[in-house]
């Protein structure tokens, strides 16, 4: 366990550069650590003359960092001094903005590591801000959720976390567990008085609520998922009821081939766009087809399959202006739900009312024509209900996979909690089940996380974040 008070647990000095590789108009090496501006120092002159020693915080200064051994100038740079604790990482910390190309940034990192700094590991500087408090754990998290957003939308929510949007909840739910734990507690202390029953059921109720909470958050890990990956959906159905002709009025462009021959697409077709500020990946299917026999269309079969396998919505198409066969059906019946029915070509003549439709798939189907382009914006407003996405993103929270499965255990040892109270079991023994829980939404935090969590947590980020 670490303790993420400590003030300054770090004697070394970590630099990096911070900006990407490439070309650029600046570009950033930066130092963190007790000894960040007396490193900085041995390399930097100001233009001024003043002592680097004597900068005060939050200045700039313009200047040259030298080679010391030759004195030959290695770029004109500006530097920035942010010292402790007003700093991303809570230490000093120095930048020094050069010219934005490889190897002026590679000499100027050169110069400072010779000089006592020592190069940062992959997501120090955040780590070391989470360790100094500057952070908690889930808004460490939500440092990389900001740099890889996909969409303005996955933006918006990872910034709210990053401002403590999920933190403020699940601290809001552990006031309230310990509050739980108190009254628990108490009775423990006093055992003559014992748990009553009205108590019990007090604490039943209060436990429940928060179990729901819970509930609510893991429900939305699925949104939070979809923000940052990106959804995968799966157009499927026969052969040539207009899968690739409505692959392309979705992207609003010609990508797939489309022709009167069924069986023209023979592997799948991928093309990324965005519904309701969710990256998507849109899939093209080869038709569902009996056992093919040609391996090409076996193959494309197979593939078909695969996709289906991966995807979180599938869009079954049928033509509209043909009778429903036993494929339309097999098409419809392989594919997880969520699943979208959709009926095309409804610029022709149907081949059957609607209402039949609804009766051999159990759902009421969209109607669309790729080919006129009617019905595909409706179509587009399902997938964005079905994905959960909403156009702000505002009521999304970026529940990640490490806060989901921290949810799942408080939430189990919850259920635990209340089963053992209406059991009658001491008071001792569902306090330890409450208390198991608020150690699991304090790994969320990090209040209570072992040194691999942070690793693997930290192992995503690159090098100078
Ligand atoms: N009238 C009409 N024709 C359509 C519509 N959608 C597709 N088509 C036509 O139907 C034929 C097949 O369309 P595709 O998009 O290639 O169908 P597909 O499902 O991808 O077919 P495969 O790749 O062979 O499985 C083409 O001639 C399209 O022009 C539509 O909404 N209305
Ligand atoms: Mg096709």
């Amino acid at each position: 366990m670490n303790t993420p008070q400590t003030a300054d647990p770090f004697q070394d000095t970590i630099a990096a550069i911070a900006t990407p590789p490439g070309e650029g108009g600046i570009g950033i090496v930066r130092l963190s650590g007790p000894q960040a501006m007396e490193v900085a120092a041995r390399v930097f002159a100001p233009s001024s003359g003043a002592d680097p020693r004597e900068l005060a915080s939050h200045s700039i200064h313009h200047g040259h960092v030298t080679d010391s051994a030759s004195g030959a100038v290695i770029d004109e740079v500006l530097l920035l001094l942010m010292r402790a604790p007003r700093s991303y990482t809570g230490e000093d910390v120095v930048e020094l903005h050069g010219h934005g190309g490889r190897v002026p940034l590679q000499a100027i990192l050169s110069a400072v590591l010779r000089h006592g700094a020592r190069p940062a590991l992959p997501g120090e500087f955040t780590r070391r801000a989470f360790l100094n408090g500057r952070l908690d754990l889930a808004q460490a998290e939500a440092v990389l959720d900001v740099v890889r957003a996909k969409t303005e939308a996955g933006l918006r929510a990872a910034v709210r976390q990053l401002q403590g949007g999920l933190s403020e909840q699940v601290q809001g739910l552990r006031v309230e567990l310990l509050s739980v734990v108190a009254a628990l507690e108490a009775s423990v202390d006093f055992p003559e008085e014992g748990l009553e029953f009205p108590e019990v059921g007090e604490l039943e109720k209060r436990i429940y609520r928060i179990e729901e909470e819970l509930q609510g958050l893991i429900r939305r890990a699925m949104e939070g998922r979809l923000l940052r990956e990106g959804a995968t959906v799966v157009i499927a159905g026969r052969p040539n009821v207009g899968k690739s002709s409505l692959l392309n009025a979705l992207l609003g462009r010609e990508r797939a081939i489309v022709s009167v021959i069924p069986g023209t697409t023979r592997d799948t077709v991928e093309e990324e766009f965005q519904i309701g500020g969710i990256p998507v990946r849109l899939i093209d299917t080869a038709g569902i087809r009996q056992d093919p026999r040609d391996p090409v269309e076996a193959e494309g079969l197979r593939r078909t399959r695969g996709a289906l396998e991966q995807a979180d919505l599938t869009i079954v198409v049928v033509d509209g202006s043909e009778e429903i066969t036993p494929l339309d059906v097999q098409a419809w019946t392989e594919p997880q739900d969520p699943r979208v029915l959709v009926v095309n070509k409804s610029d022709l003549p149907a081949a059957q009312p609607t209402a039949t439709h609804q009766d051999r798939f159990g759902v009421p189907p969209l109607l669309t024509s790729a080919l006129t382009g009617q019905g595909v914006e409706d179509l587009r407003a399902e997938l964005r209900r079905l994905l959960g996405g909403d156009a702000e993103g505002e009521a999304i929270t970026m529940v990640g996979p490490r806060h989901r499965e921290a949810l799942e255990r408080a939430e189990r040892q919850l259920i635990t909690a209340r089963n053992s109270l209406g059991e009658g079991l001491s008071a001792e023994l569902v306090s330890l089940d409450v208390r198991a829980a608020l150690s699991a939404l304090g790994e969320i935090l990090g209040e209570t996380v072992t040194e691999e969590v942070l690793d693997q947590v930290f192992r995503d980020f690159c090098i100078g974040k």
